[in-house]
C-alpha cells in the first residue's frame, strides 16, 4: 500500500470538468468535418511521405452532425518523451469514456514509452489502478522513454503487439518529436490496410506545440506555475538578503514560452529571449555586456543583487554558437561511429573537432570553457537534438559577467560586489500535481481522443480549443498531424517533424514583456505568485498562463 500525502489523497477525489459537449456523455457526441488540410510547409515532400493520412479535414464534436458509431474498441496508450503535469488524466479520461462507450472495451498501458509497444510490455488498466493515479503528477503510471519510433523492423514489431492484445487504437501522448512518430505509425499502419488508428495528444511544458489549431499544450500551465513560485521565492530571498545575483536556467528546450511567461509572472530583472537573441544577431559578447550594463546600473543605485531568467535553449540562438553547433552536429553524426573518437580523452576529441570545423566555427568552439565544449560533445537524444538541459549556459555567463566586472573595477567604472548563485530549474516542475487547469485540459484531451477512435480517425491529435473560456464553453475536435509538418535537418538528414512554435517577437506575450523590461531591470518590481491553489474561488485556482490570455486577447481583436 502506497502512502500518499494529504493533499494527494484531496486531488485523487477532484472530479476534472470535461469540455464543452464531452461533458454530455460520449454518447451524445457529433462529429462534423471541416475543409481538407495542407502541411505548414514543404507541402509536396510531407504528401508523398504521408500518402495515406495527408490532408484531412479538421473535426469538430458538437451537437448536431453525425452519430458516433460506440463499436468495440480496444486501445493501447503510450506516454512519450519528457515528463508533463496531467499525464495521468490523460490515460483517466480516456479510460473513462472508453468504458462508458462499452465496459468490455480495454486499455492496455505500454510500459516505458514507446518501446514498450515494440516489446510487449504492457499492463490492463483496470477501475482500481485507474483510481490511484487520477489528477496526480509524473509518468510514472506507465513511465515514458524517448524511442523514436521510424524503421520498419519497429512498425512491423508494433503490430505484431497490437495483433496479438486485439487493439484497435494507439494513443501517444507526447510533444513534437513523439507526434511526429505518432503520424508515422499512423502512415505505416494505415498503407497495410490494418485498421489501427493512431491518435496523438500534445504534451510538453515547453510550450512550443502550439499551432492554429492547438492553443496549448498541456504540462504548459503547471510548470510554469511550479517555476513562478520558485523564481518568486528567490526573488524575495534576493530582496531580503539583498547580496546575491541569482542566475536562474529555465527549461524549454528551444522556445522561450517557458522564459516569458514566467517573467510575466514574477517580473524579474533580466530575462533572455532566445528567439530574440537570434533575430537581432546578438552576439554572446553583447549579451554578456547587456547583463553586466544592468548589474553595473543596479550596483550604482546600491543594489548587489538581482535575478536573471536563461533559457535553456539559447546557446543554440546565439548566431555564432548556432552555425558552430550545426557544423559540429553533422561532423558528431559521421564521428559518433567512430570508435577511436568515442573511445578519445575529451583533449582529442576537442582537437579532432576543432580540426574539422570550418576555421570561424573552431574558433568559436575553442573560445569555450572546457566545461561547455564537453557539455556540447554529449550525445544527441534519439531524435537528434542537443541535450540543452545538460549545458550550463547560467554558469558560463556568470563566468563571462564576472571577466566584465573585473575589467571595469580595474578600470575605475564599477566598484560594486558580484556574489552570484546559479540554478537549474526543469525537472522540479515536470512531475508538480497538475493545476485545475491541466487536470481538466487533460482530462478532457484524454476524453476526445476517444471520441476519435470511435469517429474511425488515425493520424490525427486530440484538440481542445477556447481554453481561457470556462471548460463548459471549450470546443472540442481534431486536427490532422500532417497539418502541422514541416522538413528539418536531424541527425544530419532532411526528416519531417512537427513545426516547433517558436517565441513571435510581434505577439501579443513579447510585446508586453518588451514594454517592461527597462522598468523591471532597475526598479524591484518583484511579484510573488506563490504555490499553485488547487482549492478555492475559481478566478484563483482555474485561471491559465498570462500567455494563453495575452494570445487569445490578440485574437478575438484580430477576429
Ligand atoms: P518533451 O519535448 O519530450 O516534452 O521534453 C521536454 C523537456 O522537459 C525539455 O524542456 C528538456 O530540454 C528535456 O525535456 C530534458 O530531457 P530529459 O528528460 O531527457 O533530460
Amino acid at each position: 500500500m502506497r502512502d500518499f500525502s494529504p493533499l494527494h489523497k484531496e486531488r485523487l477525489n477532484y472530479k476534472p470538468k470535461l469540455a464543452g459537449i464531452l461533458s454530455k456523455g460520449i454518447n451524445s457526441v457529433k462529429v462534423s468535418l471541416g475543409e481538407n488540410t495542407t502541411a505548414v510547409k514543404d507541402k509536396e515532400e510531407i504528401k508523398e511521405l504521408f500518402r495515406d493520412v495527408y490532408g484531412q479535414p479538421i473535426v469538430s464534436f458538437n451537437d448536431n452532425g453525425e452519430t458516433l458509431n460506440q463499436t468495440k474498441k480496444n486501445v493501447g496508450v503510450i506516454l512519450s518523451g519528457g515528463q508533463a503535469p496531467g499525464g495521468h488524466n490523460v490515460i483517466a479520461g480516456l479510460y473513462d469514456a472508453l468504458k462508458q462507450s462499452n465496459p468490455a472495451n480495454k486499455l492496455y498501458g505500454f510500459l516505458g514509452g514507446p518501446s514498450g509497444i515494440i516489446e510487449g510490455k504492457y499492463i490492463e488498466f483496470d477501475d482500481k489502478y485507474i483510481d490511484s493515479y487520477r489528477n496526480t503528477g509524473g509518468f510514472d503510471i506507465i513511465g515514458s522513454g524517448r524511442t523514436k519510433l521510424e524503421t520498419e523492423e519497429q512498425f512491423e514489431q508494433t503490430l505484431k503487439t497490437c495483433k496479438s492484445l486485439d487493439i484497435d487504437a494507439v494513443v501517444i501522448i507526447g510533444g513534437d518529436d513523439s507526434n511526429t512518430n505518432a503520424c508515422m505509425l499512423a502512415q505505416w499502419l494505415k498503407a497495410k490496410n490494418t485498421g489501427i488508428q493512431v491518435i496523438g495528444c500534445p504534451k510538453t511544458i515547453d510550450g512550443d506545440l502550439k499551432n492554429s489549431q492547438i492553443e496549448i499544450s498541456f504540462g504548459f500551465d503547471t510548470a510554469t506555475k511550479t517555476y513562478s513560485e520558485l523564481v518568486g521565492n528567490i526573488e524575495r530571498d534576493a530582496n531580503s538578503a539583498k547580496k546575491y545575483w541569482h542566475f536562474i536556467k529555465l527549461m524549454g528546450r528551444s522556445a522561450t514560452h517557458v522564459g516569458l511567461e514566467v517573467a510575466l509572472q514574477t517580473q524579474p530583472n533580466i530575462t533572455l529571449i532566445s528567439e530574440e537573441v537570434e533575430a537581432k544577431k546578438q552576439s554572446l559578447k553583447s549579451i554578456v555586456d547587456y547583463i553586466t550594463d544592468v548589474v553595473v546600473k543596479r550596483s550604482n543605485a546600491g543594489k548587489n543583487f538581482g535575478v536573471a531568467l536563461i533559457p535553456e535553449g539559447l546557446i543554440e540562438f546565439i548566431p555564432e554558437m548556432k552555425t558552430m553547433i550545426s557544423n559540429l552536429n553533422d561532423i558528431l553524426a559521421v564521428l559518433e561511429k567512430d570508435s577511436a573518437f568515442v573511445n578519445a580523452s575529451n583533449e582529442d576529441k576537442y582537437r579532432t573537432i576543432e580540426q574539422k570545423l570550418d576555421s570561424a566555427n573552431a574558433s568559436v568552439f575553442n573560445s569555450l570553457p572546457d566545461l561547455i565544449k564537453a557539455q556540447l560533445l554529449m550525445d544527441r537524444d534519439p531524435h537528434g537534438n542537443v541535450q540543452v538541459s545538460k549545458i550550463e549556459t547560467e554558469k558560463l555567463l556568470i563566468e563571462m559577467v564576472k571577466t566584465n566586472l573585473k575589467k571595469l573595477k580595474a578600470e575605475g567604472k564599477y566598484n560594486g560586489k558580484f556574489s552570484e548563485q546559479a540554478h537549474f530549474f526543469g525537472y522540479e516542475g515536470r512531475c508538480a500535481a497538475p493545476s485545475n487547469f491541466d487536470a481538466d485540459y487533460c482530462y478532457s484531451l484524454g476524453y476526445n481522443a476517444f471520441a476519435l477512435i470511435l469517429g474511425g480517425f488515425t493520424g490525427y491529435l486530440s484538440c481542445i480549443k477556447n481554453l481561457t473560456e470556462p471548460a463548459n464553453k471549450w470546443m472540442a475536435g481534431g486536427v490532422p498531424l500532417t497539418m502541422m509538418m514541416n522538413m528539418e535537418k536531424r541527425h544530419g538528414k532532411m526528416k519531417p517533424v512537427i513545426q516547433k512554435a517558436l517565441v513571435e517577437l510581434d505577439g501579443p506575450v513579447f510585446k508586453e514583456f518588451e514594454a517592461n523590461r527597462e522598468k523591471w531591470a532597475l526598479n524591484d518590481c518583484y511579484v510573488y505568485p506563490g504555490a499553485i491553489q488547487y482549492f478555492g474561488p475559481s478566478e484563483v485556482c482555474d485561471v491559465t498562463t498570462i500567455t494563453l490570455q495575452l494570445e487569445q486577447k490578440k485574437a478575438a481583436l484580430t477576429c
